[in-house]
Order: C-alpha cells, then sequence, then structure tokens
C-alpha cells in the first residue's frame, strides 16, 4: 500500500527499526550535519530530532540514507523489481487473441494509476499565512562549517515550461537570504533553469511563478531528482513507483499545483533578470561548490500542516543519503538505458566518483570501435552527459566490483591509444574544468582489443584454475584441516 505522506512513512521506517528519535535539543547549525553524516557513514538509521534549537518543527534526516531504506521508500524487496517492471511497460506488444488482450487488463488498468489527481484541498492547506510569515520558523539547517548560511536542502521545486505548460518537479537548493527570500539554486542544464531561460527569451510577464514543496510521501520526494526527459512529469514518475496517483492541489497565489499532502508549501516568484550571489556550500563532491550567480525566489505565500515535519538532507564527503538515493535510481532506470543501448550489460557508479566523475559501463562488445561508440551515446543521455570519466569493459567484467575493475582494465589499456578525450558540458559542481559548465570528459576503451582495430598481437587468457581441480582440492583442503 502507497504511503499516503511523510509521516507514514516515518512510521514505517519506526516499524522497521530504521529510525531513531533524538528528543534532546539539538542545532540545526552544524550539529544536526554531524549526526546524520556518522550515522549514514555507520550503517546508522534514519534521525528524526525532534526539539531542533530555535524551532518547534522536528528535522527529519536520512530517510533514504541506505539501500535498505531506499526499498522501503520504494516498498520493494530490491530496486531491481522497478526495473522489472519498467521493463515490462517497455515489452508491451499488440496482444494476440481475447486471451492475451484479457492478460494486459490488469497492466492497463495500472496505467491509470500513474496519472496525478487534482484534489480541492489537503493537509498542506491545514495552516494558511500570506503574510507577517517567515522561513524562520522552520529549522534549517546550516550543512557544514563554510557554507554561506543556511539551505533547504531537499525541496520538490515545481515550475511550468511555457512553451508547452507542462509542469517540472526539480530538487535543487535554496540559500536563505532573509524571512521570505531565498536563492533557486537550480543549475544551467535543468528543467527550472530551461523555463527561466525561455521566458526571458519571450521576455514574458516579469515574473516566473514557482512553487516548492518540502515533505511528502517518499516516491514523490525521490521523484524530484530523478534525471527524466524534459517534460515527462515528475509527479506521473512517482505515481508508477507508488502505484497510486500523486493527488495534487492548486496553489493560492500562483498558478501551478503541489502535493496536497506535502509538509510545507512555499509559493512564490522569481524576478526575470534579478540574480543574486548564492553559495558557498559544503556539496556533494566532498568539497565547497564556489558560489555564482543564480537567480532569487520571493515568497508570496507559505501553507503547511498543523504541525509541520521538516525533511532535509546534507551532502559531502561520499558516501552520503545522495549516493543511496543515486544508486537506486542508476539500477532502476538501467532497462531504459538499455532501450537505446542494448549492447550495455551493466553499469556501476562507485561512491568516490560522485556519480557525475565516474561511470564504469560493461558492454557485450559486437564491433570495432564499440565502446567509444557507447562512450558517445552515454555523453548524449540526458544528465549522464556530465559523466567526466567513462571505464568500459567488456561483459564478462563484474563493474560492482571495483578491485576487478581496477586490475583488469589497467591491464587492458594502451592508454595513449585507448583514452578519448572529448569537450562539451560539465556538471555545474565541477570545480577543475577550465569554465563553468564546460570541460573536457575522458572515456577509457578498457575492452579487449580486436584485430580490426589494429590490434594484431594475441590477447592472453585470464587464469583460472580447472572446476575438476578445485573440487579435488575443495576435499584435499579439509583434509589437510586448512579452513
Ligand atoms: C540532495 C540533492 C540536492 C540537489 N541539489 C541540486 C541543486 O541545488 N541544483 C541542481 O541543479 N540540482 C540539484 N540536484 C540534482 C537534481 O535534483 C537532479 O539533477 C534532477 O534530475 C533535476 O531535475 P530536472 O531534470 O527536472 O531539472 C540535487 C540532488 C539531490 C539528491
Ligand atoms: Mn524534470
Amino acid at each position: 500500500m502507497a504511503y499516503a505522506d511523510l509521516r507514514d512513512f516515518i512510521r514505517a521506517l519506526e516499524k522497521h527499526g530504521e529510525l531513531k528519535r533524538i528528543s534532546f535539543e539539538v542545532d540545526p547549525h552544524l550539529e544536526i550535519t554531524e549526526f546524520a553524516d556518522r550515522s549514514v557513514k555507520s550503517g546508522g538509521p534514519a534521525l528524526l530530532f525532534e526539539k531542533p534549537k530555535g524551532s518547534s518543527v522536528p528535522v527529519l534526516i536520512n530517510a533514504f540514507a541506505s539501500r535498505r531504506r531506499m526499498e522501503l521508500a520504494l516498498e520493494v524487496s530490491s530496486v531491481d523489481e522497478i526495473a522489472a517492471r519498467i521493463t515490462q511497460y517497455l515489452e508491451m506488444r499488440v496482444p494476440e487473441g481475447i486471451l492475451g488482450k484479457l492478460k494486459m487488463l490488469p497492466m492497463l488498468a495500472e496505467v491509470g494509476a500513474f496519472f496525478p489527481k487534482m484534489v480541492d484541498g489537503g493537509p498542506c492547506k491545514e495552516v494558511i499565512r500570506r503574510d507577517k510569515f517567515s522561513l524562520d520558523y522552520f529549522p534549517i539547517l546550516q550543512c557544514w562549517p563554510e557554507d554561506a548560511g543556511r539551505f533547504i536542502t531537499l525541496p520538490m521545486v515545481f515550475s511550468r515550461n511555457p512553451d508547452t505548460g507542462k509542469r517540472n518537479c526539480g530538487c535543487y537548493r535554496l540559500q536563505i537570504f532573509d524571512e521570505r527570500t531565498t536563492g533557486m539554486h537550480w543549475q544551467t542544464h535543468k528543467q527550472g533553469a530551461e523555463h527561466h531561460r525561455r521566458m526571458r527569451a519571450a521576455g514574458a510577464n516579469q515574473r516566473m511563478e514557482v512553487a516548492v514543496a518540502i515533505g511528502a510521501d517518499p516516491a514523490t520526494m525521490f521523484s524530484a531528482i530523478l534525471p527524466l526527459p524534459p517534460d515527462l512529469d515528475e509527479m506521473m514518475i512517482a505515481g508508477f513507483l507508488r502505484s497510486k496517483p500523486v493527488e495534487m492541489v492548486k496553489c493560492e497565489t500562483v498558478d501551478l499545483e503541489v502535493p496536497a499532502q506535502s509538509e510545507i508549501v512555499l509559493e512564490g516568484y522569481v524576478e526575470l533578470g534579478e540574480l543574486r550571489r548564492e553559495g558557498p556550500f559544503g556539496d556533494h563532491t566532498g568539497f565547497y561548490s564556489l558560489d555564482d550567480d543564480y537567480p532569487v525566489f520571493h515568497i508570496t505565500c507559505m501553507t503547511h500542516r498543523k504541525d509541520p515535519i521538516y525533511a532535509t538532507t546534507i551532502v559531502g564527503p561520499p558516501p552520503m543519503e545522495d549516493f543511496y538515493m543515486g544508486t537506486a535510481i542508476a539500477r532502476m532506470f538501467l532497462p531504459l538505458m538499455r532501450l537505446q543501448l542494448p549492447e550495455v550489460r551493466d553499469i556501476a557508479m562507485p561512491p568516490e566518483g560522485i556519480f557525475h566523475n565516474l561511470i564504469v559501463v560493461a558492454i557485450r562488445k559486437s564491433y570495432p570501435g564499440h565502446a567509444r561508440k557507447v562512450m558517445h551515446a552515454i555523453w548524449g543521455l540526458g544528465q549522464a552527459m556530465f559523466s567526466k570519466v567513462i571505464v568500459v569493459v567488456d561483459e564478462d567484467v563484474d563493474v560492482h566490483n571495483f578491485r576487478e575493475v581496477a586490475w583488469k582494465a589497467l591491464n587492458h589499456i594502451d592508454p595513449e591509444r585507448d583514452i578519448q578525450f572529448v569537450m562539451g558540458p560539465v556538471d555545474s559542481l565541477d570545480h577543475a574544468s577550465r569554465l563553468a559548465n564546460y570541460g573536457s570528459k575522458m572515456g577509457v576503451d578498457a575492452t579487449r582489443k580486436w584485430p580490426g582495430e589494429g590490434f594484431t598481437r594475441p590477447w592472453p587468457g585470464e587464469i583460472r584454475m580447472t572446476e575438476e581441480v578445485r573440487a579435488r582440492v575443495d576435499e584435499m583442503w579439509k583434509r589437510a584441516g586448512l579452513k
């Protein structure tokens, strides 16, 4: 059964021993970060701070910060189940005969559940504040010592594509500037930034409406970070993930909808053309991302539950909560990648690679230059374009065994021949690229080289003992008293 809202998920976490309540006072200024960091690094539980210093609103952190909690969030025993569901839809064919049609009915009925449902009201409207409200009401964290201030780190930012009218929801951090103003850190490649750019180009009315929801059922929250194609509604994917429509309610002061079950909603606008210094901020990379100019979010109305819970996260030296969220995405979207690139057998993004810095891809190599084709395809695939280093290996390499990858890849390359450099867009968080958002990327072809690729020497086989000898020694091993 789909979680109705955030507190429903909190109850489930608690029931499974995945949540710890902290009932004494802890400071949202740095102290909660230290708790959250230690907990995620030691395989500890999600944390619910019931008495954050300076606020009556509890703080939830690390709700997604382990493989098990991601599974609980998505109500599966493995995220591979979601991959399998996606594959099922991708393989859907025109059914043959009446029996085939009947078999399809449950799947088609399920599709109906994906679409968000408009409702007239909801818990997020229990308190509506049009004036005299302040962001200070919430226990918003200063995450790291050299951060420019306090940041809302796990929001669902809603905006509308001015050309198509389609909604987008992305997770972009918001730096608190004052009681009713924040930064709007949508990076230039993201959909919020694209909507903003299009409105500016059209010279549209001077304001872009934005609504921010904080805290909802876990599938809806998670959908905000999914790297979906433009104009594909995150709320529909959330409906798919939870097999139940997301209930949406109209905002009070802007022409946008937000999840009705949200804990907190901030409505407002971004003034086209207004920019303000944002950052530095201790970021996903484990380093402070530099300050830069970003749009400004002016809040016109704040609505929330009577007793809201403030959901947040921290990013920083890996692995953090975002690693578990990102890993789940990579696994569940593998079938979609394989739709375009069926030769891809598996992919891995080790935590130290922070997703955009390293992706290891195993392929079934079929023709000369195949590894390079796959690199270029990945550099052309949505947010995978950010991949700074792509290592392509043959399908017999277990990409999740990083030691095996390093061992085989390093053996299999002639560096000058097998490394490919390209220029292109890079992640906004890359602090080493020559320019912000633009720099070089590297592909490593670590597959076996073929004569058709100009490699005419014999390729050696991998050392493996025969099964027969292994079995014989298994028995003798015991006889020798070895463990
Ligand atoms: C905790 C967390 C914080 C994030 N903060 C930002 C951010 O400040 N700016 C940004 O552009 N992307 C940020 N992201 C990544 C985006 O949410 C992600 O790229 C998403 O797919 C963007 O959605 P969009 O394609 O609809 O724009 C963050 C992701 C996570 C998990
Ligand atoms: Mn999107």
